[in-house]
């Protein structure tokens, strides 16, 4: 006779920033809940990206959890963009302070998860081990959990060593004397390149699309900077989480076209001087809302780009001229465009010309093999539904959530989906376009809050079909006020599903703020969550 699987209240899939949180949350509010993870160790997304270079684009104190104030009394952060490996040391010493390491097991990668209206839960099957059932079912998976290759011919064929930055190895790979292929400049691509530069015999980057980097440094945090963010650090977490993109940012004034040309140029040259994400959301307030500003910014970084690179024709071939500056998730480089001065590098242009295979020796682009003794592939993800619809999540009425979506992605805020009970997703599509721990927590929070009415009130927790449409128009309303909707499209951009051969184009993230997000939130607990009630 068969045994009966292991049931919890809870089941978190996902021990990275948003499981750690969920399931911390769950635990204190009394559930009795557990994490599994595919990989051996907490950190997620930061245990897998690895590649050299990887850092958060995210100032520091906002970069991680405000609670526990143990754990904020006791951390400290070293640079002000983390590197990945500091991270992923935060990830593990809050998984271990707060004794969440016990309730995960590790190894366990979900391939399916079966909800039964009969016995009102969800059973969940693992690629290996014993199958498990629960009450609740909470996806943790990130929005980055679905890596992609290239749809480029010959992959398989090619001889030399073959990465992808999604899933670098450790301890590394030796690159001192050998020629190395680069494919894809989005954020990865843009931080791992000066690297790559650096230790490599020969570069060569394979550039489809460019895109508009802030170049930053990462300056070291000193012990009294530690101890001023330690003192205030309230103020911080709650300035960010009233602003639009979850930063401690203050919101400019003025729009780029209510200045002067050249007070306009002075206020540019000013945040770029202070580098990443300062360029993007302290110079002017409409740099996401108008084209004409977004394009103010787009002229300046291109005459960055004219400054930095030597070259004449590598400084226009980086120089976006099909999409102004939003039109892609900003990238932050620390001393991408200066490589390409290095004499060793060569940029290399596969949009006019594109890549026609993966051969033994390297690429062929048209009549030319460049020659590769390794190949890196920093080509993204399937980014926001590819975790989701990669595995078999079967609601009511044997319901696919793949097949759900495949005529358009339905959410309640990006928390739960009509036909799917007492399922709940962090960071699901159509959640705000942000710096993610601010909604990470805050959404975390809320479940908890949520998840112990419904327990206690015993009722089911599922979007209703009425509020899944009002959150789809409320998506595309506010998406089509900025300038991402038709700059995204023209730039191919993931949060569009652009990125994905074959996918739906559909705006995948919310636009709207994260601030006005967190108010419809609240607004659905006042309501007693009537609009998660499908059940009555
Ligand atoms: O992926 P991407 P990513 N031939 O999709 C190219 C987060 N993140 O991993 O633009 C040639 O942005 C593709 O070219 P094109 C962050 O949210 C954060 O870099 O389609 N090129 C593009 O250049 C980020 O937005 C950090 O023409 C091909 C690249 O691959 C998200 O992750 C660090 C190709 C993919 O860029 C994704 O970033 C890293 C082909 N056949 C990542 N196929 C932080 O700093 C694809 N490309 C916190």
């Amino acid at each position: 006779m068969s045994e009966e699987p292991a049931h919890h209240d809870c089941i978190v899939i996902g021990a990275g920033f948003s499981g750690l949180a969920v399931l911390h949350h769950l635990l204190a509010a009394g559930f009795d809940a557990v994490g599994v993870d595919r990989n051996d160790a907490v950190g997620g997304t930061w245990l897998v990206n690895r590649y050299p270079g990887v850092r958060t684009d995210s100032d520091f104190p906002i970069y991680s959890f405000s609670f526990p104030v143990a754990v904020r009394e006791e951390w400290t952060w070293s640079e002000q963009y983390p590197t990945g490996a500091e991270v992923l040391a935060y990830l593990q010493f809050l998984a271990n302070r707060l004794g969440l390491i016990d309730h995960i097991q590790f190894g366990r990668e979900v391939v399916r998860a079966e909800y039964s209206e009969h016995a009102g839960l969800w059973r969940v099957d693992f690629a290996s081990g014993p199958s498990m059932t629960c009450t609740y079912l909470v996806s943790c998976m990130g929005i980055l959990d679905a890596p992609m290759w290239p749809d480029i011919p010959g992959r398989d064929t090619f001889a030399g060593e073959l990465l992808h930055t999604a899933d670098w190895p450790v301890p590394g790979v030796e690159l001192a004397g050998r020629t190395v292929g680069l494919i894809g400049l989005g954020s990865s691509g843009i931080q791992i390149m000066p690297l790559l530069a650096r230790d490599s015999a020969a570069l060569y980057v394979f550039q489809r699309e460019p895109n508009y980097v802030v170049e930053s440094s990462f300056p070291a945090v000193s012990a009294e900077q530690m101890a001023h963010i330690r003192r205030t650090y309230d103020d911080i977490w709650r300035r960010a989480a009233a602003h639009p993109f979850g930063v401690d940012m203050v919101i400019p004034e003025f729009g780029a076209d209510e200045v002067s040309a050249e007070r306009r140029r002075l206020i540019f040259e000013s945040k770029w001087q202070e580098g990443g994400h300062h360029f993007a959301n302290e110079t002017f307030h409409d740099l996401a809302t108008d084209p004409r500003a977004s394009e103010h910014a787009a002229e300046f970084i291109r005459s960055k780009i004219r400054q930095i690179v030597h070259d004449p024709a590598t400084a226009e071939l980086l120089s976006p001229r099909r999409y102004s500056f939003n039109g892609k998730r900003v990238p932050t480089g620390h001393g991408y465009y200066a490589a390409y001065n290095l004499p060793h590098v060569h940029l290399v242009d596969v949009r006019t010309t594109p890549i026609d295979e993966v051969v033994p020796a390297g690429l062929r682009v048209g009549a030319r093999t460049y020659p590769c003794d390794v190949l890196v592939c920093a080509t993204g993800f399937d980014a926001m539904t590819g975790p989701l619809t990669r595995i078999d999540i079967v609601g009511r009425d044997g319901r696919v959530l793949r097949e759900a979506w495949r005529t358009g992605v339905r959410t309640n805020l990006g928390l739960s989906v009509h036909g799917f009970p007492n399922l709940l997703l962090s960071l699901g599509p159509q959640t705000p376009y942000s710096n993610l721990p601010v909604p990470i927590q805050l959404g975390a929070q809320w479940m908890a809050r949520a998840l112990t009415f419904a327990r206690d009130h015993q009722i089911v927790l599922e979007a209703t079909a009425q509020s899944e449409q009002w959150w789809a128009e409320e998506v595309e309303r506010t998406g089509r006020a900025t300038v991402m909707y038709e700059e995204g499209a023209k730039a191919g951009a993931w949060f569009l599903g652009a990125n994905v051969p074959g996918k739906r184009r559909e705006l995948l993230v919310y636009m709207g703020g994260g601030q006005v997000y967190q108010q419809h939130c609240m607004q659905a607990e006042l309501e007693q969550y009537r609009s998660f009630r499908a059940q009555g």
